[in-house]
């Protein structure tokens, strides 16, 4: 748009703990050095703040246990580690890295500006919701883009991994928050999901239940993208006058454009759905506040996905 112009901070998040597979830690360095700022449309100024390195953290906090520091919280359930298994895989690492995701924003992110949040694995969505809800008072909307729902609670995980959860923790769903630090939490009909085609048998249940909106991939091809956008945007920004955040999974997009993702699942998005969507979004004008870009791991595949990866952002930041 002509006279538009805004800053982009560029977050870092180089963490895979919230998953099994290595390689998604890598990626803000790769795209850092790739420059992918160079891709924007010249009225977006890109800022990188940093990198937030899960060993750096990791280490910081197995330091602070060993002092037994006060400062530092023990999550509840390590405590009941040795009885049964953690219902949270890195529950202690995952929270001092989130918490600290969570205070970097705060501290480095105005209201106004841009928060893009490179993963990492999508744990990382639930600090940054938490944290936008907090910049924006609250007045937050959320499309959510992935195969999977992301919404089970540590109860009905079948894997442990926290980046099958972070919406459901951050709906305020679990039964205890094991995030002392994290107070902020998104109404259930303030969000939205799209490409969804990969559920959980008791997710999915937990999902319906709650009246959680989301379009599967299925639908999208049945009712075109531009309706299931139009619609999206439609129900969780009525009134034209919420701030947007995109959580954006690459793994919501089909594995053939995007093969780099640790949990692939077949017939996805492709570029031409994304780029629907995002105009659509782009119609918010500064109210679209924030996005995650997660789960893209060039350990997996690197020519193709850096490709996808590009075309993502120049699509995204285009004017
Ligand atoms: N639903 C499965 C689980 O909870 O373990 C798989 C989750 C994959 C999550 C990816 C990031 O979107
Ligand atoms: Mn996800
Ligand atoms: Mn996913
Ligand atoms: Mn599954």
């Amino acid at each position: 748009a002509k006279g538009f112009w805004r800053k982009v901070k560029i977050l870092g998040l180089a963490v895979s703990i919230g998953q099994p597979k290595k390689g998604v830690e890598w990626t803000p360095q790769i795209l850092l050095d790739s420059q992918i700022s160079n891709l924007f449309h010249p009225q977006y100024e890109a800022d990188w703040i940093g990198i937030l390195d899960q060993q750096v953290l990791i280490e910081e906090w197995k330091q602070k246990l060993a002092l037994n520091s006060p400062s530092i919280e023990s999550p509840e359930n390590t405590l009941l580690q040795e009885e049964r298994p953690p219902k949270i895989k890195n529950l202690g690492e995952l929270n001092y890295y989130m918490e600290h995701q969570y205070k970097s924003i705060l501290k480095n992110i105005s209201s106004t500006d841009f928060l893009l949040s490179i993963g990492g694995d999508h744990s990382v969505a639930s600090a940054t919701i938490s944290a936008s809800l907090k910049l924006q008072k609250g007045n937050l909307s959320v499309i959510w883009i992935d195969a999977h729902g992301d919404c089970n609670t540590p109860d009905i995980s079948p894997s442990g991994n926290y980046h099958g959860m972070p919406l459901a923790h951050v709906f305020g769903l679990f039964k205890k928050n094991p995030f002392s630090w994290m107070s902020n939490f998104l109404p259930i009909q303030r969000c939205v999901q799209i490409g969804i085609r990969d559920l959980d048998g008791e997710e999915e249940k937990l999902m319906n239940s709650i009246g959680l909106k989301y379009f599967t991939a299925s639908q999208v091809r049945n009712y075109g993208i531009q309706q299931v956008i139009k619609d999206s945007l439609a129900y969780v920004d009525p009134e034209n006058n919420r701030n947007i955040h995109l959580s954006l999974d690459v793994d919501g997009f089909d594995p053939t454009f995007v093969p780099g993702t640790g949990t692939l699942a077949p017939n996805g998005l492709f570029i031409e759905d994304y780029s629907v969507v995002v105009d659509e979004i782009k119609k918010c004008g500064e109210r679209f506040s924030s996005m995650d870009l997660v789960e893209v791991n060039f350990q997996i595949e690197k020519e193709q996905t850096l490709k996808a990866v590009k075309e993502i952002l120049k699509t995204t930041f285009s004017d």
